[in-house]
């Protein structure tokens, strides 16, 4: 057993989805056996102070590089939540201050960081990517192209001085050494600056049992309960939470010096409501497993089915997350003859593990699919209000959150 990266107490197995590749390497024809990486995805729960963690760990370098080719821009609901979040500091936590200074972790094509950079507001994107991090600076964002930890927290501290508002989205997540990243924030922030996360919400992926959002660069599970844990361990406090619709569910966090602004009532309430809902039982999580498994089961059974009676199935949106279906339950291009997506860095390529092909999300209609498997789920509102045609010629989506379903 894995050692938890909180509080350094076991963690113990909650669901075991597999030998898995990297989810954002998509490999540009199908390589031979043997030559794709692989790791073991096992989720777990620490005996001690249940953060909900992976147990195994990929070298940081495999996974965020030069080419990692995830585009947060490409989503306009995400545009419009990260420039209504980047308008909200400027009129609250930025405003009045007479040089603020922002640091955002994993501002990947500078889709929030673009409208604080707009507004004159000085910034730092830290973000390892070299390939998007340009992006980014293409667009007027200042970044430093590294992984924020302690020591590059340390260096940014001496070069700008100290931070008012630290921010990260879907990125804390990501961090393995979340320890580092913690003492970092703490030795870059102010001494009334706040720490602001956003990531997918433990209560949110159980309810709905999307388990895709379990794959290599989720190495946590957060919720209010754990996260206020890890807080704590770090000189800091949970003092505001905020439920997110976007991505299928998630919750804003606010970290700020034990003691300096008082806790939001919202803490304590989502707290409580985790211990009521019993969200950190290992009862409640292998119940949870046990969802998983049978909508494993039912997926491959629709599509197995629907391609016995010769129907036509595609995939729409060549997401991170849907390496984790596709691999779990054997989907290859013998069910799913191509993942549509719009993203260039995909196209022409492979999906992760199981080869299935990437087209350009403008071949969609060349000819429809019968069936479409909605792999970017959490993007459904803004995908089927575009994607209208699709129906209207007699095409249906498929959905697998929060069960299967032919829409
Ligand atoms: O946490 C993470 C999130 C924020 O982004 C990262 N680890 C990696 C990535 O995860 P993902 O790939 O599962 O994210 P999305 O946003 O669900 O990916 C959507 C995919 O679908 C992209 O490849 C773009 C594509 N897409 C499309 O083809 N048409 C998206 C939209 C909205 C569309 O209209
Ligand atoms: N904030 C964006 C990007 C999320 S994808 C959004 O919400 O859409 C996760 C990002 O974290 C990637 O761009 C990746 O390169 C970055 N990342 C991974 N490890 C990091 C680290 N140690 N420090 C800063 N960024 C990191
Ligand atoms: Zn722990």
């Amino acid at each position: 057993m894995s050692q938890c990266r909180v509080c350094g107490r076991s963690v113990e197995l909650v669901l075991d989805l597999g030998s898995q590749p990297l989810s954002d390497v998509f490999p540009p024809e199908p390589p031979a056996a043997g030559q794709e990486f692989f790791y073991r995805l096992q989720l777990g729960r620490c005996a001690g102070c249940a953060t909900v963690q992976l147990l195994e760990e990929v070298p940081r370098e495999r996974m965020f590089g030069e080419h990692y080719p995830y585009r947060s821009s490409g989503s306009s609901v995400m545009r419009t939540h990260f420039s209504d979040w980047a308008k909200h500091l400027l009129g609250t936590e930025l405003a009045g201050k007479p040089d603020p200074f922002v640091v955002e972790l994993g501002c990947n094509d500078g889709v929030m960081l673009g409208t604080i950079a707009e507004a004159g507001v000085r910034h730092l994107g830290v973000e390892p990517s070299g390939g998007i991090a340009r992006t980014a600076e293409e667009r007027g964002v200042r970044v430093l192209t590294a992984y924020f930890e302690k020591e590059t927290a340390a260096a940014i501290a001496a070069e700008d001085g100290p931070a008012d508002v630290i921010y990260a989205a879907n990125t804390l997540c990501h961090i393995p050494y979340i320890g580092s990243v913690l003492d970092g924030v703490s030795e870059l922030l102010t001494d009334d600056g706040i720490f602001v996360f956003e990531d997918p919400y433990l209560g949110d992926v159980v309810a709905a049992t999307s388990f895709d959002q379990i794959y290599d660069e989720h190495y946590f599970l957060f919720s209010a309960t754990t996260v206020a844990e890890l807080a704590r361990r770090h000189g800091l406090a949970l003092v505001d939470v905020e439920r997110l619709a976007v991505h299928g569910g998630e919750v804003r966090y606010t970290l700020a010096r034990e003691g300096k602004r008082p806790a939001s009532p919202a803490v304590a309430e989502l707290v409580a409501e985790e211990a009521e809902r019993r969200l950190h039982d290992p009862a409640t999580l292998a119940a949870f497993a046990d969802s998983v498994r049978h909508n494993a089961r039912e997926l491959i059974a629709l599509l197995t089915r629907l391609r016995e009676d010769g129907h036509t199935i595609a995939a729409y949106g060549a997401t991170a997350k849907s390496a984790t279906v596709t691999n779990f339950c054997g989907i290859g291009p013998e069910l799913v003859t191509t993942v549509y997506d719009t993203t260039p860095e995909k196209q022409g390529r492979v999906t992760p593990g199981t080869h299935i092909p990437v087209s350009p999300a403008s071949a969609f209609d060349a000819p429809y699919p019968d069936y479409a498997l909605l792999f970017a789920w959490n993007h459904a509102a803004e995908i089927m209000a575009r994607e209208t045609e699709f129906r209207e010629r007699g095409g249906r989506w498929i959905t697998y959150v929060p069960d299967v379903r032919v829409l």
